[in-house]
Protein backbone atom coordinates (compact mmCIF):
# COMPACT_ATOMS: atom_id res chain seq x y z
CA UNK A 1 0.00 0.00 0.00
CA UNK A 2 1.17 3.64 -1.02
CA UNK A 3 0.18 6.87 0.46
CA UNK A 4 1.04 10.25 -0.25
CA UNK A 5 0.59 13.23 2.05
CA UNK A 6 2.04 17.18 1.12
CA UNK A 7 4.60 18.61 3.65
CA UNK A 8 3.95 22.13 4.65
CA UNK A 9 6.72 23.41 2.67
CA UNK A 10 7.16 25.59 -0.28
CA UNK A 11 10.27 26.34 -2.50
CA UNK A 12 10.28 28.07 -5.12
CA UNK A 13 7.19 28.55 -5.95
CA UNK A 14 5.01 31.49 -6.77
CA UNK A 15 1.41 32.09 -5.13
CA UNK A 16 -1.32 34.66 -5.69
CA UNK A 17 -3.26 36.00 -3.39
CA UNK A 18 -6.63 37.44 -4.06
CA UNK A 19 -8.20 39.83 -1.49
CA UNK A 20 -10.94 41.95 -1.74
CA UNK A 21 -11.90 45.01 0.32
CA UNK A 22 -15.59 44.17 1.26
CA UNK A 23 -15.69 43.96 4.60
CA UNK A 24 -11.96 45.10 5.06
CA UNK A 25 -11.88 44.46 8.78
CA UNK A 26 -11.89 40.39 8.67
CA UNK A 27 -10.51 40.53 4.88
CA UNK A 28 -7.66 42.18 6.36
CA UNK A 29 -7.17 39.74 8.54
CA UNK A 30 -7.23 36.85 6.30
CA UNK A 31 -4.62 37.97 4.90
CA UNK A 32 -2.59 38.35 7.48
CA UNK A 33 -3.26 35.19 7.96
CA UNK A 34 -2.70 33.80 4.70
CA UNK A 35 1.03 35.80 4.74
CA UNK A 36 1.68 34.36 7.88
CA UNK A 37 1.46 30.79 6.64
CA UNK A 38 2.92 30.95 4.01
CA UNK A 39 6.17 32.34 5.27
CA UNK A 40 6.39 30.25 8.33
CA UNK A 41 6.41 27.07 4.94
CA UNK A 42 9.51 28.85 3.85
CA UNK A 43 7.64 30.79 0.54
CA UNK A 44 9.82 34.52 0.34
CA UNK A 45 8.37 37.93 -0.41
CA UNK A 46 9.22 37.94 -3.73
CA UNK A 47 7.37 34.94 -4.34
CA UNK A 48 4.02 36.49 -3.51
CA UNK A 49 2.03 38.95 -5.59
CA UNK A 50 -1.47 40.21 -3.88
CA UNK A 51 -4.45 41.41 -6.02
CA UNK A 52 -7.28 43.45 -4.19
CA UNK A 53 -10.72 43.53 -5.96
CA UNK A 54 -13.74 45.20 -4.82
CA UNK A 55 -15.91 42.63 -3.28
CA UNK A 56 -16.03 38.28 -2.84
CA UNK A 57 -18.44 38.58 -6.30
CA UNK A 58 -14.86 39.36 -8.16
CA UNK A 59 -13.38 37.12 -6.93
CA UNK A 60 -13.39 33.92 -9.58
CA UNK A 61 -13.16 36.43 -12.62
CA UNK A 62 -9.77 37.55 -11.06
CA UNK A 63 -8.35 33.82 -10.17
CA UNK A 64 -9.51 32.64 -13.98
CA UNK A 65 -6.94 35.91 -15.05
CA UNK A 66 -4.37 34.72 -12.65
CA UNK A 67 -4.43 31.14 -13.40
CA UNK A 68 -4.53 31.75 -17.73
CA UNK A 69 -1.09 33.70 -16.87
CA UNK A 70 0.27 30.07 -16.06
CA UNK A 71 2.91 32.85 -13.37
CA UNK A 72 1.66 31.44 -10.54
CA UNK A 73 1.90 27.43 -8.95
CA UNK A 74 -0.97 28.58 -6.69
CA UNK A 75 -4.23 31.03 -6.33
CA UNK A 76 -5.33 31.48 -2.59
CA UNK A 77 -8.75 33.40 -2.46
CA UNK A 78 -9.86 35.33 0.54
CA UNK A 79 -13.32 37.47 0.85
CA UNK A 80 -16.00 37.64 3.85
CA UNK A 81 -20.00 37.23 2.88
CA UNK A 82 -21.64 38.16 6.06
CA UNK A 83 -25.39 37.62 5.78
CA UNK A 84 -26.78 40.18 7.93
CA UNK A 85 -25.02 42.78 5.80
CA UNK A 86 -27.20 41.73 2.63
CA UNK A 87 -30.49 40.33 1.52
CA UNK A 88 -27.67 39.52 -1.24
CA UNK A 89 -25.48 37.20 0.41
CA UNK A 90 -27.18 33.95 -0.98
CA UNK A 91 -26.16 35.26 -4.34
CA UNK A 92 -22.70 36.28 -3.32
CA UNK A 93 -22.31 33.47 -1.46
CA UNK A 94 -23.06 30.93 -3.84
CA UNK A 95 -21.38 32.76 -7.24
CA UNK A 96 -17.74 32.92 -5.79
CA UNK A 97 -17.96 29.38 -4.06
CA UNK A 98 -19.62 28.12 -6.99
CA UNK A 99 -16.85 29.88 -8.92
CA UNK A 100 -13.77 29.15 -6.99
CA UNK A 101 -14.74 25.20 -7.48
CA UNK A 102 -15.29 25.34 -10.88
CA UNK A 103 -11.38 26.84 -11.41
CA UNK A 104 -9.80 24.61 -9.58
CA UNK A 105 -11.05 21.75 -11.87
CA UNK A 106 -10.56 23.78 -15.00
CA UNK A 107 -7.44 24.60 -14.87
CA UNK A 108 -5.83 21.71 -12.37
CA UNK A 109 -4.69 24.10 -9.83
CA UNK A 110 -4.59 24.56 -6.13
CA UNK A 111 -7.16 27.95 -5.83
CA UNK A 112 -7.87 27.72 -2.42
CA UNK A 113 -10.78 28.71 -0.64
CA UNK A 114 -10.19 31.32 2.14
CA UNK A 115 -13.74 32.90 1.94
CA UNK A 116 -15.89 33.20 5.53
CA UNK A 117 -19.69 32.96 5.12
CA UNK A 118 -21.02 34.04 8.49
CA UNK A 119 -24.99 34.98 9.53
CA UNK A 120 -23.02 37.96 11.23
CA UNK A 121 -20.15 39.88 12.25
CA UNK A 122 -19.13 38.33 15.53
CA UNK A 123 -19.25 34.47 13.67
CA UNK A 124 -16.41 36.41 11.11
CA UNK A 125 -14.17 38.18 13.59
CA UNK A 126 -14.36 34.36 15.23
CA UNK A 127 -13.04 33.16 12.12
CA UNK A 128 -10.46 35.64 11.31
CA UNK A 129 -7.93 35.24 13.61
CA UNK A 130 -9.62 34.54 16.77
CA UNK A 131 -11.17 31.29 18.54
CA UNK A 132 -12.06 29.46 15.07
CA UNK A 133 -8.53 30.26 13.89
CA UNK A 134 -8.01 31.67 10.64
CA UNK A 135 -9.59 31.10 7.14
CA UNK A 136 -7.15 33.08 5.65
CA UNK A 137 -3.78 31.16 7.45
CA UNK A 138 -5.86 27.32 7.05
CA UNK A 139 -6.46 28.29 3.04
CA UNK A 140 -2.78 28.94 2.40
CA UNK A 141 -1.78 25.99 4.04
CA UNK A 142 -3.91 24.10 1.67
CA UNK A 143 -2.50 25.37 -0.91
CA UNK A 144 0.69 24.39 -0.14
CA UNK A 145 -0.53 21.27 1.51
CA UNK A 146 -1.88 20.36 -2.10
CA UNK A 147 1.13 21.39 -4.36
CA UNK A 148 3.33 19.01 -2.00
CA UNK A 149 0.69 16.52 -2.46
CA UNK A 150 0.90 16.40 -6.17
CA UNK A 151 4.63 17.22 -6.63
CA UNK A 152 5.24 14.07 -4.27
CA UNK A 153 2.95 11.68 -5.83
CA UNK A 154 3.70 12.63 -9.42
CA UNK A 155 0.54 13.79 -10.98
N1 LIG B 1 -19.14 41.40 -1.16
C1 LIG B 1 -18.46 40.73 -0.20
O1 LIG B 1 -17.29 40.42 -0.39
N2 LIG B 1 -19.07 40.44 0.98
C2 LIG B 1 -20.36 40.78 1.23
O2 LIG B 1 -20.86 40.48 2.35
C3 LIG B 1 -21.07 41.48 0.23
N3 LIG B 1 -22.41 41.91 0.48
O3 LIG B 1 -22.80 41.86 1.63
O4 LIG B 1 -23.11 42.34 -0.42
C4 LIG B 1 -20.43 41.76 -0.99
N4 LIG B 1 -21.09 42.42 -1.98
C5 LIG B 1 -20.40 43.04 -3.09
C6 LIG B 1 -20.17 42.08 -4.23
O5 LIG B 1 -19.19 41.11 -3.89
C7 LIG B 1 -19.67 42.82 -5.47
O6 LIG B 1 -18.45 43.46 -5.19
C8 LIG B 1 -20.65 43.88 -5.96
O7 LIG B 1 -21.93 43.34 -6.11
C9 LIG B 1 -20.18 44.46 -7.32
O8 LIG B 1 -20.11 43.44 -8.33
Amino acid sequence: MKEYIGQLVSEGLKYGIIVSRFNNFITDRLLDGAVDALSRSGVKDDEIEIFRVPGAFEIPLAAKKIAVSKKYDAIICLGAVIRGETPHFDFVANEVTKGIAQLNLEYSLPISYGIITADNTDQAVERAGNKMGNKGFSSAQSAIELLNLFNNANI
